[in-house]
């Protein structure tokens, strides 16, 4: 399915090969599916210092010709959607019919920012003396450095480098190194689309290496992180420092509420699909359901019938509706959090076990889990997991509902079943989460809209829809004053 054993770096348009490296593992099998370089400070270094000449020139290009590249990009990512998302699969371990999906989300957004090239809005506007005209424009911030994880290797990747490219920025991306043949295929690509050589590097490395170099680069001014709230905040702690812009996509512990009026079978699906879809492991994925008390016993045991009709496995077989977990490290947090829940009293009504037999030997497999009759404050309903564990939780109200909802650090997603219009409009103001479903789950986010959340998720910046512009540009006032004649502002006013 790979055309090689092992991957190069995308640098200034050259394929330039590692001397160390990694092994990447598809978790179904656990058999190596190929190997990646790691570098060191030094491949960081050269990468920026090209990125930064490329950028220059690129920066001129005007950009709606810009865009052409991206609608090229698009048109070679519908053409190879098939290849890309087998090979996601096989990097990642999530169903092949999800694989498909995430491949579609960047082709979306190859189309939608390629749009952008005619659009990139600023604004005109009076200016308060006479013979003077004034507007904002949007101005590329020069080169840009992305740091992209395992969950959405593809898809994370278009939201931040797309917006980027068509700003007139270079960039420097490093995919996580459980992931990086998504990287790999975009970065040829971006070669067969024609983007100039330099304008996106593609350095392979571990973050305590590469992606060091990168927030300390004082060449690179943007840092858009989707990761872990623990090396998010330290981002963001160096980031600081030097006064460097930082974008940070964290962590969600995301919820559905279900009310008494709800369809239950409509809320199951959404609940199934959104809490074990990707095995759990998005950072949309919900891993608490607040139910309301009259309907608790009917939603338990529709979900764990259910439950029972998961097919679980490689996702390459078709029949297979639940992946593997990416790793053992990810295997042995969520088993963690299997025993701290039952130590903090909550019942568990289904899974809260590894897979180990038969074929399930070969991969890291973990049981669709499910806790009830947790309280807000128990750890298994304060902690992102990463895994297919749900905790339910019981309350006696709408206002109990929304409350229990905001009782996280996180606020990525939430969702509400209901079919009270009243409910819908006040839950949607009331939840405190940057993205809120009605009727559905809490995965499923649009490109065209902005994706981030609210407290411990990030740092006030969005992903994706034209929110994400706002990342990777600087906001320029101009101000031309056509009168001949020195005009002080605020002064020569009459
Ligand atoms: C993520 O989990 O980080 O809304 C991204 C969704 C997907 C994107 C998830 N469109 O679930």
């Amino acid at each position: 399915m790979l055309d090689t054993k092992q991957l190069s770096h995308y640098i200034a348009g050259e394929w330039v090969e590692g001397d160390e490296f990694t092994e990447v593992i598809n978790p179904a099998t656990k058999e190596v599916v190929v190997s990646v370089p790691l570098a060191n400070q030094d491949k960081v270094d050269v990468a920026v210092r090209e990125a930064k000449r490329a950028q220059k020139e690129w920066a001129l290009v005007p950009a709606p010709q810009r865009a052409e590249v991206l609608f090229e990009v698009g048109r070679l990512m519908k053409e190879k959607k098939e290849h890309l998302s087998q090979l996601l699969t096989l990097e990642n371990g999530k169903v092949l019919e999800e694989a498909r999906g995430e491949v579609q989300e960047g082709i979306d957004m190859a189309f939608y920012m390629a749009g952008e090239g005619r659009r990139l809005f600023g604004q005109t506007t009076n200016a308060e003396l006479k013979d003077k005209f004034a507007m904002s424009v949007r101005a590329p911030v020069g080169v840009v450095g992305i740091i992209t994880p395992w969950n959405f290797p593809i898809a994370i990747a278009t939201w931040k480098s797309f917006p980027a490219i068509v700003a007139g920025n270079a960039v420097i991306w490093k995919p996580a190194t459980e992931t990086p043949i998504m990287a790999f295929e975009l970065a040829k690509i971006f070669e067969t689309a024609g983007l100039p050589k330099g304008v996106v590097n593609v350095v392979f490395g571990t973050g305590s290496t590469v992606g060091e170099a990168m927030v300390h680069h004082q060449d690179i001014r943007v840092i858009s992180f989707t990761g872990s709230n623990e090396t998010g905040s330290h981002i963001a702690a160096e980031c600081g420092r030097q006064l460097k812009k930082v974008s940070l996509e964290l962590g969600g512990k995301n919820a559905v509420i279900v009310m008494d009026d709800a369809d239950i079978d409509l809320a199951v699906e959404g609940i199934l699909w959104s809490a074990f879809g990707t095995s759990g492991q998005r950072c949309t994925a919900c891993s608490r359901v607040i139910v309301h008390e009259k309907v608790k016993e009917r939603l338990e045991e529709k979900l764990l019938t259910d439950m029972n009709k998961l097919t679980i496995g490689n996702g390459l077989e078709s029949e297979n509706k639940v992946g593997p977990i990416i790793n053992e490290a990810s295997l042995e947090k969520i088993k963690k959090y299997i025993e701290i829940g039952k130590d903090e009293g909550a019942t568990l009504l289904a899974g809260g076990n590894e897979l180990v037999d038969g074929d399930f030997a070969s991969g890291f497999y973990f049981a669709p889990t499910l806790f009830t009759d947790v309280s807000i404050e128990m750890r298994i309903a304060q902690e992102e997991i990463f895994g297919p564990v749900v905790s339910l939780i019981p309350v006696a109200s709408f206002e109990e509902a929304i409350e229990a909802n905001n009782s996280v650090t996180y606020g990525l997603s939430s969702s509400i079943f209901t079919n009270d219009v009243n409910q819908v409009f006040k839950a949607q103001r009331d939840l405190d989460t940057g993205i809120v479903y009605v009727n559905a789950g809490t995965t499923g986010a649009e490109i065209h809209l902005p994706f981030g959340g609210t407290k411990g998720t990030g740092n006030g910046h969005r992903d994706s829809g034209v929110q994400a512009l706002d990342v990777f540009t600087e906001w320029k006032a101009v101000y031309v004053d056509y009168s001949g004649k020195l005009q002080r502002a605020q002064i020569d006013t009459e």
